[in-house]
């Protein structure tokens, strides 16, 4: 068999994607940074064939995953004509938590989109410029899973059209095209993993709940205002509005989720004692430090690399008592996907 492999990262959304209409298309630009710890590795084989699928998740053969693949690579076969004359075997591992809300979906579907251009390109023998191949896997990716979308590059990264970039699409991510200040270029993240265990619903439902929620309209424009601002924030290196945004995001992600109907809650009590302990420690230390929430119960906290050795201080005296045995993840932006 012949074989590609990809190893692509998660990615923590800072203005949070929530709501999509049409072929995952979404209802508001969102804007993330790519980790660099927290990623899927994904090795494609494929031979000639009829069009048959496996998949291996971390060594086993689970029928949800390998399911959902099928239906995905069904989707998208008008992008990639020859799939359905091939076999193929996809074997992916994860070096962290899946579907605990640390957008697992994100670096497996974006790993899998990589491996199927890079498959393409093999098979076509066309080879597409750096530019093309990876908007190309965005695309490609976004249509596995909306998040899955900024995964395909490194750095801070926008999906979905906004005024504010002339560039932006709703079909594909792209690369902020701004200067990000320096303080923020290295921002480190440590997960705090309250709760390891699978969520209750699902982000594929939550989103659904969107399209007849009764805050959808207003959540949408102060998506877009909270997205302008924070690029403002993100040029001119400016904490307090950062850490204003990204926060309000956080929790303005969580309180669609509870006022949904049905309404639904993700956060334990656990996460929302860290949260009050991140307040405390601000105020107390003034240091520029902030949280923002997945679509799950563990607590992201963002800080400054200079601050690591304060920080780590705080995590490991006040923070990790309430993380599941002590644990956590130290993350950073990252540089985005790599074939190996
Ligand atoms: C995001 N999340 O922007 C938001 C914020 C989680 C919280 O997108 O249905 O797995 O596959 O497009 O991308 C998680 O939802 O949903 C998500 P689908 P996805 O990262």
């Amino acid at each position: 068999m012949n074989k590609i492999t990809w190893q692509s990262p998660s990615n923590i959304a800072l203005i949070k994607y929530w709501g999509k209409h049409g072929v995952q298309l979404p209802s508001n630009p969102s804007l993330s940074f790519t980790l660099n710890e927290c990623n899927t590795i994904t090795e494609l084989f494929w031979k000639e064939g009829d069009g048959n699928i496996e998949l291996l998740f971390n060594g086993e053969s689970k029928e949800r995953f390998t399911a959902r693949a099928r239906d995905y690579i069904s989707s998208i076969d008008s992008y990639f004509p020859n799939l359905k004359k091939l076999d193929l075997h996809i074997d992916s591992i994860n070096n962290f938590p899946h579907s605990a809300g640390i957008a697992s979906s994100a670096s497996a579907m974006s790993s899998l989109a990589l491996c199927l251009c890079s498959m393409d390109e093999e098979i076509s023998g066309k080879k597409l410029s750096k530019e093309e191949f990876y908007r190309k896997a965005s695309e490609i990716a976004r249509l596995g899973s909306g998040s899955a979308a900024r995964s395909v590059y490194g750095g801070f990264v926008s999906w979905g059209i906004s005024d504010k970039l002339a560039e932006s699409s709703d079909e594909y991510a792209s690369p902020l095209p701004i200067k990000v200040h320096k303080s923020f270029e290295d921002m480190r993240d440590t997960i705090l993993i309250v709760d390891q265990g699978i969520k209750a619903v699902s982000s594929r439902a939550g989103h659904k709940l969107m399209s007849r929620h009764p805050y959808a309209k207003q959540r949408f424009a102060l998506a877009n205002k909270n997205f302008r601002d924070l690029l403002r924030a993100l040029q001119k290196g400016d904490n307090s509005n950062f850490i204003r945004i990204v926060e309000a995001e956080a929790l303005g992600l969580h309180s669609l989720m509870m006022s949904s109907s049905p309404g639904y809650i993700l956060l334990k009590a656990d996460t929302l004692k860290i949260i009050h302990r991140i307040r405390a420690f601000r105020e107390l230390s003034c240091t520029p430090l902030c949280y923002t929430l997945d679509a799950g119960p563990n607590v992201h906290l963002l800080y400054h690399d200079k601050d690591s050795a304060e920080v780590e201080e705080f995590i490991t005296q006040e923070l990790l008592l309430y993380c599941s045995d002590k644990y956590r993840i130290n993350d950073h932006v990252g540089n985005g996907p790599i074939k190996l």
